[in-house]
């Protein structure tokens, strides 16, 4: 496989001005027949290149120029180059090609799914339909006819405007499509099925009626009222916020069962996988219902982020994606609460991000090179990408944002571009210095600050000295300081203290006179405060206004008083989740002594004052109770030893639920209630501390609360508290867990979402014995390797998200991912490379589990038959 470097863009040495498919959809073979209006493009240093086509697992059955078939020695193939050395200025190219697409396991290009036909192009699939200049920077119009049987296929979608339909002979029937915006290959979409549809309307602020229809098989149809509902309200808030409009007269989605990724924005027709569109209370859970209004949200905002102005090249990803899950997850802080928003993309940043950041396969989020594009959806490219844009945005304010994102899109509808046109109509509509600023698209590594602060009482100043560095990524040994914005708050006694910097120059951003942003951007720097009249705590990085790794040296009782009264949500949490982490550290010593745990008593009982205070929000209070999660103590604590941090924050989580029985048996009856469900925050947020109070009382393995929880997983109407309870009973030593499981089984066999999450509670199991429960699974008939919902929730889930267990001492874990990597490697590599992941992060282990987990790796290694994508991880994680 061979690497392709940013450095080596060149623009296109052709253009495809019109793109006319026909599709003739079969049970054995399909037939493509493409023709493509090409012509040189005048922007190309070199007039008389040859034609080179990407086309790859395709059977090439004709081709021709202007009418005339080419002869066999008039092209030549290589890889997955079709070239043809002569051609005219300007031609028509036609293609037919056959296909199979009920043999595509890799779920690119065309495949069939649960019966249906439907494509994924993203990044390089289109290249597995027909021969094509499959970049995104050649942008076509298309036009598309399909053919099919009306009665296995009734529906047959593509983008843009449906302008004919005719009922042909022998059972066939045809739709053609027209989308009238250019776009490039990987924005294309079909889907023929049988599918029902449910509809609405949309009105624009313009007027405009936009119909809207949401495609699933008939038994699903009771499920899309929310993901119409979260259409909608995405639809306004672009509207709103970003003054974007809709530009056809109609938007589709379709779910369909197998599908590599959550969801695909191509224009018009977004293809969901059915965990992102379906939800309904019986059968989903809150976290369920919010995943779907984010992704029903991203894919729609990508109509103008990522579709009326797209990417260039792929080393680009980040300008549509990191832009647009910046926009999804501001649209879902607005729908329910900003503060527990921020929380979890946070906490998800710090673990997942992080430790990509920290890992073999670190890169920035525009990434220099690649093997394999589909191994850069990564959460460097989406979540910190989306860090980068907030940060841009805080160094902006909003207004100047919202100009900035006015000319970026006035400037270059209908273009391909780069991040670098992304700030540079930032900084042009701002006049906002972002030089510095561009580093965080060019390095990778997470920065760290490290702040100390030092109060002058007589001179009545307080000081902040920051220090920034970051850590050495592959390929990049030197780093050169970032443009760091650091939002911070100065707490007095009585709350939040005016702030005025003895050097005014420096002071970026003033939210109001209490909070302020520091540009911080050299390598060490001093901030100094005036007229400080008494030694206050700082408040740091205040609603995580950058991607770093934050160090001051605070003292417990300071941690206690953020916990307490800071002002700022995220700190308020940050601080409950550094005293925790400081709790775990102490008991991990303990029990290495010998000793009991035993936490401070202050920590308890600020614990105590949580759970009592009904003033406070209550999803802010479940998130503050929990402690740190192992993959974030993975991230602190090096080497990590994954059993000794699991049973010293279990046996803390234990000393605390035993501490706080009382408190927590009250907040639990406090959060009941017999309301309708509904998917709002407040609702939310009072399931989440119910249940989170459970998952505590439920170590103490008392009769009681295992009959609570019995009772919960047997009455509850929602799948939110059903399936908290089966957790916590399957984690238990409780006799009742296999009824439990097997009535789940029992109810729900017939809903494939229901029973993913009846395989992710089972191999997400704590307690020893899971990767034989796991493996006993993977023949369970409901499981289906080639259903990466599937692998995701019964392989991805235990060697993911199941620490203790995958990481076990004799190696049966790495062993067992190894397995299954290698099979799949075969059908879908893309699935096979994203599993993967867990064994490449093999250097931060205690070195007896380096060494069982490097064994694996070499042994993927050797496979004679690698995929570009999986050979790219496992080769860099070896290096
Ligand atoms: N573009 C791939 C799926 C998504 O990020 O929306
Ligand atoms: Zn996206």
């Amino acid at each position: 496989p061979c690497t392709i470097f940013l450095s080596d863009y060149r623009v296109p040495e052709f253009l495809i001005d019109s793109t006319t498919l026909k599709f003739e959809l079969g049970e054995t073979n399909s037939i493509v027949r493409s023709v493509l209006e090409l012509r040189r493009n005048p922007e190309s240093d070199s007039q008389d290149a040859p034609l080179q086509l990407h086309g790859t697992e395709l059977e090439l059955v004709s081709l021709s120029i202007d009418g005339r078939e080419l002869a066999p020695s008039e092209w030549s193939q290589s890889g997955e180059q079709l070239s043809i050395a002569k051609v005219p200025a300007a031609f028509s190219l036609s293609c037919e090609t056959r296909l199979r697409p009920q043999d595509n396991t890799s779920l690119e290009g065309l495949y069939k799914s649960s019966g249906m036909f439907c494509t994924q192009c993203e990044a390089e699939g289109f290249r597995k339909i027909t021969y094509y200049l499959d970049r995104p920077d050649v942008m076509s119009v298309f036009t598309v006819e399909i053919v099919a049987d009306q009665s296995r296929y009734p529906v047959l979608l593509s983008n843009g405007n449906l302008v004919a339909t005719e009922i042909l002979a022998d059972g066939f029937h045809k739709t053609v499509w027209q989308d009238p915006f250019p776009k490039p290959a990987y924005l294309f979409a079909l889907v023929a099925g049988k599918l029902s549809v449910v509809e609405d309307q949309f009105i624009t602020s313009s007027g405009r009626g936009v119909d809207l229809k949401i495609y699933v098989e008939e038994k699903d149809l009771d499920k899309c009222d929310h993901a119409m509902l979260s259409l909608k309200n995405a639809m306004r808030w672009d509207e709103e916020v970003y003054g974007r409009e809709y530009d056809l007269d109609i938007f589709n989605i379709v779910a369909v069962d197998d599908f590599n990724m959550g969801a695909m924005e191509n224009k018009s027709l977004n293809i969901f996988n059915t965990s992102c569109v379906l939800a309904k209370p019986e059968t989903t859970t809150d976290a369920g219902f919010q995943r779907v209004e984010g992704v029903v949200a991203h894919e729609y905002f990508h109509n103008w982020s990522g579709n009326r102005v797209t990417c260039r090249d792929w080393f680009q990803l980040s300008l549509k994606e990191g832009f647009t899950v910046f926009r999804d997850a501001e649209f879902s802080s607005d729908m329910g609460s900003p503060t527990v928003k921020r929380v979890e993309d946070v906490t998800l940043l710090r673990t997942a991000q992080f430790a990509e950041d920290a890992g073999p396969m670190a890169h920035p989020i525009r990434p220099d090179s690649f093997i394999e594009i589909s191994n850069f959806y990564t959460v460097t490219v989406y979540e910190k990408g989306a860090e980068v844009v907030r940060m841009i945005h805080t160094l902006l304010g909003p207004e100047l944002f919202r100009k900035g994102s006015d000319l970026y899109f006035e400037r270059h509808d209908g273009q391909a571009v780069t991040c670098e046109d992304f700030v540079l109509a930032m900084e042009d509509a701002s006049g906002i210095d972002l030089r510095q600023f561009r580093n965080w698209y060019s390095q990778a590594g997470t920065p760290r600050l490290e702040v100390s602060g030092s109060y002058d009482k007589r001179a009545q100043t307080y000081t902040l000295a920051v220090k920034q560095s970051c850590p050495p990524t592959p390929g990049q040994t030197e780093k050169a300081p970032f443009h760091i914005p650091l939002a911070v708050a100065l707490i007095g006694d009585a709350g939040q203290l005016p702030l005025q910097l003895a050097d005014a120059e420096i002071n970026t951003e003033s939210a109001d006179n209490t909070e302020l942003v520091l540009s911080v951007s050299q390598p060490e720097q001093q901030f100094v405060f005036n007229n400080i009249k008494e030694e206050p705590v700082p408040s740091l990085l205040r609603g995580f206004s950058a991607p770093v790794k934050l160090d001051f040296d605070y003292s417990r009782d300071q941690l206690l008083r953020l916990m307490r009264s800071d002002s700022d949500g995220f700190c308020r949490w940050d601080a409950s989740q550094q005293l925790g982490l400081a709790e775990i550290k102490r008991a991990i010593s303990a029990l290495a002594a010998g000793q009991n745990v035993s936490p401070d008593a202050e920590y308890i009982n600020a614990c105590r004052e949580l759970l009592a205070d009904t003033s406070l929000d209550a999803a802010m209070v479940a998130l503050m109770l929990q402690l740190p999660s192992e993959a974030y103590l993975a991230e602190i604590i090096h080497p990590v030893d994954v059993q000794g941090i699991h049973q010293a924050r279990e046996a803390l989580r234990k000393v605390l639920a035993q501490a706080l029985k009382g408190e927590l048996s009250a907040c639990y009856s406090r959060c009941e209630s017999d309301e309708a469900y509904a998917a709002n925050a407040e609702q939310i947020a009072r399931r989440s501390l119910k249940n989170t109070a459970l998952a505590y009382l439920m170590l103490l393995e008392e009769e009681q609360f295992i009959a609570l929880a019995i009772q919960q997983f047997e009455s509850s109407a929602n799948m939110t508290d059903r399936l908290a309870a089966l957790t916590y009973i399957v984690n238990s030593e409780s006799e009742y867990k296999a009824k439990a499981l097997q009535r789940f089984y029992q109810q729900w066999q017939h809903e494939p979402l229901v029973i993913n999450q009846w395989f992710q509670v089972q191999a997400m199991c704590r307690l020893a014995g899971t990767l034989e429960t796991v493996q006993g699974l993977m023949s369970h008939p409901a499981f289906d390797i080639r259903n990466p919902n599937k692998v995701r929730a019964l392989i991805g889930a235990f060697c993911g998200q199941n620490g203790v267990n995958f990481h076990r001492e004799d190696g049966a874990g790495y062993r067992f991912l190894a397995d299954q990597v290698l099979v799949l490697n075969r059908s879908n590599p893309q699935i096979a490379s994203r599993l993967l992941v867990p064994l490449t992060k093999w250097r931060k282990y205690l070195p007896a589990a380096q060494q069982l987990m490097r064994a694996e790796l070499q042994r993927v290694l050797a496979e004679p038959e690698l995929s570009s994508d999986v050979y790219e991880v496992v080769s860099k994680s070896l290096q």
